[in-house]
């Protein structure tokens, strides 16, 4: 058997954390043969209600589940782990504007960013969920001097596998047919999902569709899902939203089966001409634990301005919270080369590369 990894899960009494503990605790995420340690954290009003859950966990039995630890604070709840899945956040309330919004949302993701940095395993992978995502990832990261920016993404497969879920229905074929699919920019409407590069069962999936439907129906349904299901349900997407956040991170560990290409938010390196170090969702492939830009792409008059309209929006966020943004953390950002850490796990014990890194020196990509 192999050795347990540490996952920490924020805002883990919630409707997303209901869907995703289960699976995480059945190997889902990780695989069937890795043990999992799940440290659970809270406000500290929610901790009856957690304690509920863990109840349920152990009722499952489940052979990988190693221990369950809970936590109403992040600092404590952050220790060592390997992986943190960033869910908690405040959701507007009445009367809120964006704004602020965005600067309750940023005072949370601050502190979660110093305490991973201070607490985490060297080498955490950390996915931001809760909203704004990109921006929250943004200032996590940008919290975090300690660890690489690219340590840092943030959910868009959601509206990855929404388009192809989408696009499935309205071509009839099976979604593992369809390959190609891209998520550029923010996770909120100004998202593009974009087909030019689409292919089911090879073939390019827009002579298979109608431009009209592509450009007025497809896109604005992505687009604005999420809202639709709110609407419907009364709440939002919560088991979607569980397996999206188990798609992205099994794929960020495990690698992207061949030649697939999956949406992930990440630190723009300045690809495509995307603004250096904000947070802007990107085709990935990944493998050996890391995840790289799929470079190339021809892309059209009508994309590169959809791309731009996102990007504009991620910047107005950047700015709202700028004031919040470390500058000591932002050459690290806008210049990747400079802080990019090997992908090697140092264990709490101390065994790992620090004990010999007299004679090990890493800069690999991650
Ligand atoms: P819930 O309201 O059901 O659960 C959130 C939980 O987080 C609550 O139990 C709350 O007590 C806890 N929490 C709040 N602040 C915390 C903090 N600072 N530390 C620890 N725990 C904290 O929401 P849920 O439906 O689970 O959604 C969670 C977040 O995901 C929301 O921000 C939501 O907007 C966002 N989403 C993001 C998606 C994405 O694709 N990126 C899609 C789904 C979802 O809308």
């Amino acid at each position: 058997m192999r050795r347990p990894v540490r996952i920490a899960i924020t805002g883990a009494a919630g409707a997303i954390s209901n869907s995703l503990l289960f699976q995480l605790a059945d190997g889902s995420m990780m695989g069937d043969d890795q043990p999992v340690i799940l440290q659970l954290i809270e406000m500290p009003e929610r901790m009856e209600a957690l304690r509920g859950l863990a109840m349920e966990l152990e009722d499952c039995a489940f052979p990988l589940l190693h221990t369950i630890t809970l936590h109403d604070n992040v600092e404590e709840g952050f220790n060592n782990a390997h992986y943190a899945i960033l869910i908690g956040a405040r959701p507007r309330g009445p009367g809120m504007e964006r704004r602020d919004l965005l600067e309750v949302n940023a005072e949370i993701f601050t502190r979660q960013g110093k305490a991973l940095n201070d607490h985490a395993n060297r080498d955490v992978k950390v996915l931001v969920v809760g909203n704004p995502a990109n921006t929250n990832a943004l200032i996590a990261s940008r919290n975090a001097p300690r660890l690489s920016p690219s340590q840092f993404t943030a959910l868009t497969r959601l509206d990855h596998n929404r388009a192809k879920g989408i696009l499935a229905n309205h071509t009839g074929a099976n979604p593992q047919d369809i390959d190609g699919i891209i998520v550029w920019g923010n996770h909120s409407t100004t998202q593009f999902p974009d087909l030019h590069h689409a292919r089911v069962l090879g073939e390019p999936v827009l002579n298979q569709i109608d431009d009209g439907w592509y450009k007025n129906e497809f896109i604005p349904r992505v687009q604005t899902r999420g809202g639709q299901i709110i609407q419907a349900r009364g709440v939002s997407s919560a088991a979607s939203a569980a397996q999206a956040v188990i798609h992205h991170m099994r794929d960020w560990v495990l690698g992207t089966p061949s030649g697939q290409v999956v949406s992930m938010g990440i630190v723009s390196d300045g690809s495509y001409g995307i603004t250096k170090g904000i947070f802007y969702s990107f085709p990935v492939r990944c493998n050996y634990g890391r995840y790289q830009i799929v470079r190339g792409l021809q892309l059209n008059d009508f994309s590169l301005q959809m791309m731009k309209t996102t990007e504009t929006e991620l910047l107005e966020e950047k700015a709202a919270v700028e004031h919040l943004l470390p500058a000591e953390t932002a050459a690290s950002h806008e210049n990747l080369s400079i802080c990019l850490r090997s992908g090697v796990t140092l264990y709490a014990d101390g065994t790992g590369p620090e004990s010999a890194s007299k004679y090990l020196t890493t800069n690999r990509v991650m």
